[in-house]
């Protein structure tokens, strides 16, 4: 099953990619890996499916030489890894050698194959040293981020091409400190309204390091939510617009306004740290390219009996994937017109992530995955689309390479272009891979 689409549907100069993440995929228990929180997050009854974790995974740690083949002759241009805090800082302070080392391998890998690195410093494997003092509600965690940036930075930034500091913050703050649904798993309004500021300003302190170093193309990636109301009521108008402040506005007024939403502001800023706006020019300083996640929409209806912010997402009436996620392509191209006429205007944006989870099986040596090809058929033709209303899209990355852990979800999800048997360690690219192959070679 082909696209409908190839390069040449395309600026000549677009980037076609792959996207993973070090806990997701590489195996903490290897290569003298210190503990995350989502080492211990895991093993605490009922936080994620058969308290499933990532010390093994996809096995990436010793099999990355056969998953970067993979990319090449998938014809991708660029490869988007991140590198684990926790693996190169086990306790904090002290460096491993092992984890910096392969990093290293890895860059030199990614680039000996003529692809692009596209490195993610933080995609969520907090050291557990940094949980203890509290986490992403600590203003410490910040700072000794800064130092891993320096660190990593120093070693492989002679040979990235694009740096982003944060993979989708609001996970890391409101998805883990709010709703509790990701490790450290807190449900409290101070931790996170904290922790909300806090990932903002490691951002900015990153940001202050990379360019210290004249590193080039910085960025930052955000899941943007696109919410729609699930009625017309004014209720769920309204609440939608707080979904809004939440999921899209907190992120990108503060990151090119300067400041946080007032309608957040008002209701919880009793909750913030002192003197956040101090941070605000840091958090603001201008970046390279903005990297945009899309999955699904939110639909949101009004929960007036609840404390604030009183919405809660419902169930839509459209195709879910196996997430439960509605597919609704539309979304993305209402969110890039807007963040593109409200925000951003000639800044490069990228598709950092976008996919889907589905249940699939392998049946002789094939893994016929058609409805995620109809998947990144949809969103490839809003991106056609968006560019030529003038957004400057410049990439475009598959989530994900590789099934692998899909943190809360266990192995259970599946969303790689490649399938993996974790009893085997066996690699079978699926029908949407060859389908990028064709694309993206021209061969079709
Ligand atoms: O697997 C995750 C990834 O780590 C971050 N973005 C969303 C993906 C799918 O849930």
């Amino acid at each position: 099953m082909n696209f409908n689409f190839s390069r040449r549907d395309f600026p000549t100069d677009f980037i076609f990619g792959a996207a993973t993440a070090a806990y997701q995929i590489e195996g903490s228990k290897f290569g003298n890996c210190g503990s995350s929180h989502w080492d211990t997050w895991s093993k605490t009854p009922g936080n994620v499916h058969k308290a499933d974790d990532g010390s093994i995974a996809c096995d990436h740690y010793n099999k990355f030489d056969l998953d970067l083949d993979l990319i090449k002759s998938g014809g991708f241009d660029s490869y988007r890894f991140s590198t684990s805090w926790a693996r190169v800082m086990p306790d904090g302070t002290n460096i491993n050698p092992d984890g910096l080392d392969f990093y290293d391998r890895l860059v030199d890998g990614i680039v000996e194959r003529g692809l692009k690195p596209n490195l993610t410093l933080y995609h969520w494997e907090l050291p557990s040293v940094m949980s203890d003092i509290g986490g992403w509600s600590n203003r410490e965690v910040p700072e000794r981020f800064a130092d891993f940036t320096n660190i990593i930075i120093e070693r492989i930034g002679d040979r990235v091409d694009y740096v982003s500091t944060i993979n989708e913050p609001w996970c890391v703050a409101w998805l883990s400190y709010f709703i509790g649904g990701q490790a450290p798993g807190i449900k409290d309004i101070r931790a996170a309204m904290r922790a909300m500021h806090h990932i903002m300003l490691a951002h900015g302190k990153a940001l202050e390091v990379l360019r210290s170093h004249d590193q080039e193309n910085l960025g930052i990636v955000l899941n943007l939510g696109h919410g729609e109301a699930a009625s017309n009521n004014d209720e769920d108008i309204l609440a939608t617009k707080t979904f809004d402040a939440i999921h899209t506005r907190w992120f990108m007024d503060s990151l090119f306004k300067g400041y946080y939403p007032t309608d957040m502001i008002s209701k919880v800023g009793n909750h913030m740290p002192e003197n956040f706006e101090n941070d605000m020019s840091l958090i603001s300083a201008p970046i390279d390219w903005l990297g945009i996640n899309y999955y699904t929409r939110g639909l949101i209806k009004a929960a007036p009996e609840e404390p604030w912010p009183h919405f809660k997402g419902v169930d839509g009436p459209l195709p879910k994937t196996q997430m439960g996620w509605e597919i609704y392509p539309e979304g993305l191209e209402l969110l890039l017109k807007r963040i593109y006429n409200d925000y951003t205007n000639d800044l490069p944006i990228m598709i950092t992530e976008n996919g889907m989870a589905n249940e699939d099986v392998v049946d002789n040596n094939e893994c016929n995955d058609f409805d995620r090809v109809r998947y990144f058929e949809d969103h490839l033709q809003i991106v056609i689309r968006c560019i030529a209303y003038g957004v400057p899209i410049k990439g475009f990355f598959g989530w994900s390479l590789l099934d692998n852990y899909e943190w809360a979800y266990g192995y259970e999800k599946r969303f790689g272009l490649v399938h993996v048997d974790y009893e085997t360690q066996k690699r079978t690219p699926k029908a949407s891979f060859k389908a990028f192959q064709k694309a993206i070679s021209g061969n079709q």
